[in-house]
């Protein structure tokens, strides 16, 4: 088995604490970090989606795979190419309220990071007044929504309307994502940009910033 197939598996069942010593051991032997977060970690959350979907697997599962998850995560975030010397933007970031999951916010928060932007943080379950708050502070230039669940889908887009409506519009652009989310949906309520994954996203990012 090679060792991205180990980290995967370690992931898909939940070993927190072998999931961070796999994947230094696959740092040390060379391995891409992007290969490794992609295929050892991303990929092993849709099986465990999956399985949840079949009824093979239930919550508590899914959390624990979400947390060896996030421990190989730690240790990846220094090798993955974090540049933080300069700040070309201000974002703020949050689950839409209703919504717990934040690997994927947290994924994205990391490579925006990386690509050279201060980003604070909301959470997850943020309400709209929090987005609002957040988002009048003069130096913010982008707002990002995450949301992973259909049922959150609406929370999303009203969290939009407000910012649409805010008085500071003019000034930020709004960035959405999230595994049920598509083009379409950010077209209809009102987006600036929608991207698929955290990597297109940090490049989408820089692109409002015009860099
Ligand atoms: Co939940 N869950 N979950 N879950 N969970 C899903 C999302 C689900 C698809 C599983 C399934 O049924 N196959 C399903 C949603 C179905 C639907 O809505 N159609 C589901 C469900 C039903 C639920 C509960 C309702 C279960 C229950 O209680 N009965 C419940 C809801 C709780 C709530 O939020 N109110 C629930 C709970 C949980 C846990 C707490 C146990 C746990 C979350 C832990 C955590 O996040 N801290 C969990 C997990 C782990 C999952 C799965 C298995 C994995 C999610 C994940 O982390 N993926 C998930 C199945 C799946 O996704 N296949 C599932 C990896 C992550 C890297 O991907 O988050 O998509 P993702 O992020 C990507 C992109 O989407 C994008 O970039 C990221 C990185 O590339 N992206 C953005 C995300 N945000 C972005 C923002 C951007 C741009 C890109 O710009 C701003």
């Amino acid at each position: 088995m090679s060792k991205i197939e180990e980290i995967a598996q370690a992931v898909e069942m939940g070993k927190a604490k072998v999931v961070p010593g796999l994947v230094e051991e696959a740092l040390a032997e060379g391995l891409d970090p992007m290969e490794i977060l992609n295929k050892g970690m991303i990929d092993s959350m849709g099986v465990v989606g999956e399985k949840f979907k079949n009824n093979e697997i239930f919550v508590p599962e899914m959390l624990v795979a979400a947390r060896a998850m996030k421990k190989g995560v730690e240790v990846l975030k220094p090798h993955l190419g974090a540049d933080n010397s300069a700040t070309i933007g201000k974002m703020v970031m949050g689950t839409v309220a209703g919504d717990l999951h934040d690997i994927g916010k947290n994924l994205v928060i990391m490579m925006i990071e990386s690509a050279g932007f201060e980003v604070i943080d909301l959470g997850v379950d943020v309400p709209i007044e929090r987005f609002i708050e957040a988002a009048s502070d003069p130096d913010v230039n982008i707002v990002g929504c995450s949301a992973l669940l259909t049922t959150t889908m609406p929370a999303m887009e009203e969290t939009v309307k407000a910012l649409n409506e805010a008085p500071f519009r003019d000034r930020i652009k709004i960035m959405v994502g999230g595994a049920p989310i598509t083009q379409e949906f950010a077209d209809k309520i009102g987006a600036d940009c929608y991207t698929e994954d955290a990597a297109a996203a940090a490049e989408a990012a820089k692109k409002l910033m015009g860099k």
